[in-house]
């Protein structure tokens, strides 16, 4: 089975003018979710579930398992010199690093290091999600916030990683989708997923229906054809929620079904963050054939104002996104038949 450094560098040629950089970023992300990896897997015995301020069997000060993986991620890319900036979940402002190997870097990465880390302590899978640009800013200076604040359609790679029964890392550079599952007895990443496409339509919607009565009518009613009887198109269709992005996306991925975070009354951008949830996510998706929208606009064509800022969130098979979009509209104020 081929490593994902040998597809890597196999796929390097599919840019005519690449140079090595993105190949040498891309297998520093995987070299450090390798480390953080085995630190999920131990972390009931090293007692590194997530309690801050405790000492771990080394006696070392105990780091919650998220500041660990950005603190990995952060240093492998800092290391491998090829990315000048990094916006992350874990941090309110950019992370530069002002040296001059760094400031040469023509990348920049936002990322999630460890989504989902309230399921660590109930072991349920979680992830790392990153997305890759190109700097617009001059190189031989720190990389800027308008580096990050590029809509997704400028995302050179993006990618998760996913901490479950197996550890895959699912990436894509812009030439479709493949999933490498991780063999612990040799540390290496292998090619199980080749070319992933989602299929156009499925029959799972993830949701979470605690916000129901918050909810747009537009979801009240999608929610509701979802769950309607009719046998001739699939439906009802099973909820699936796993309460983890990753994990909730890639079972999506694989067998078709749709992941909805919509805004509500209460906080009309949703939960989501649009720099290193949505955009990855959803640049992953479009490169498997599938759709990614806040409900109306597509995701990858929204220009970012700030790091951390939200959005409403429609994800997975192309159909499905389609008909809550359909859903979305109809039932908008503003809607114009
Ligand atoms: P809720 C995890 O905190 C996360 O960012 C995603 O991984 C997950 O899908 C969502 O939030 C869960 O949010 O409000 O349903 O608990």
């Amino acid at each position: 089975m081929k490593t994902l450094i040998e597809f890597i560098n196999e796929k390097q040629a599919d840019f005519p003018f690449a140079t090595g950089e993105l190949t040498r970023l891309l297998n520093d992300i995987g070299i450090a979710a390798k480390i953080v990896n085995r630190e999920i897997n131990k972390a009931g015995l090293a007692d590194i579930l997530g309690f801050e301020g405790s000492t771990n069997v080394q006696g070392e000060d105990q780091k919650k398992l998220d500041v660990f993986a950005n603190d990995q991620f952060i240093k492998a890319l800092k290391n491998g010199g090829q990315c000048c900036a990094i916006a992350s979940e874990e941090n309110d402002e950019l992370i530069t690093f002002d040296s001059e190997l760094s400031n040469k870097g023509k990348y920049v990465v936002a990322m999630d290091p460890l989504d989902g880390s309230s399921n660590i302590e109930v072991n349920v899978s979680i992830g790392t999600i990153f997305s890759v640009y190109r700097r617009i800013s001059e190189p031989g200076s720190c990389g800027t916030n308008a580096d990050l604040l590029q809509p997704g359609t400028e995302m050179v790679a993006a990618g998760y990683v996913i901490y479950g029964s197996s550890t895959m890392l699912v990436y894509s550079t812009g030439n479709g989708v493949n999933g490498f599952t991780l063999d612990p007895s040799v540390g290496l990443f292998l090619l199980s997923h080749p070319e992933i496409k989602i299929p156009e339509n499925g029959s799972i919607y993830s949701i979470n229906e605690a916000n129901y009565i918050h909810f747009p009518e537009g979801v009240k009613e999608y929610i509701r054809f979802c769950q309607e009887d009719d046998p001739d198109s699939g439906r009802p269709y099973t909820t699936r929620y796993i309460g983890s992005l990753v994990a909730d996306f890639h079972r999506n991925l694989l067998r078709g079904g749709i992941y909805m975070y919509p805004g509500t009354k209460k906080r009309k951008d949703g939960k989501l963050r649009l720099l290193y949830e949505c955009n990855p996510i959803g640049f992953l998706a479009e490169q498997a054939g599938g759709k990614a929208s806040d409900g109306f606009r597509r995701t990858l064509g929204i220009k970012p104002e700030s790091l951390h800022q939200r959005t409403p969130f429609f994800v997975g098979s192309s159909e499905m996104v389609e008909k809550a979009e359909y859903f979305m509209h109809y039932y908008s104020k503003d809607f114009k038949s």
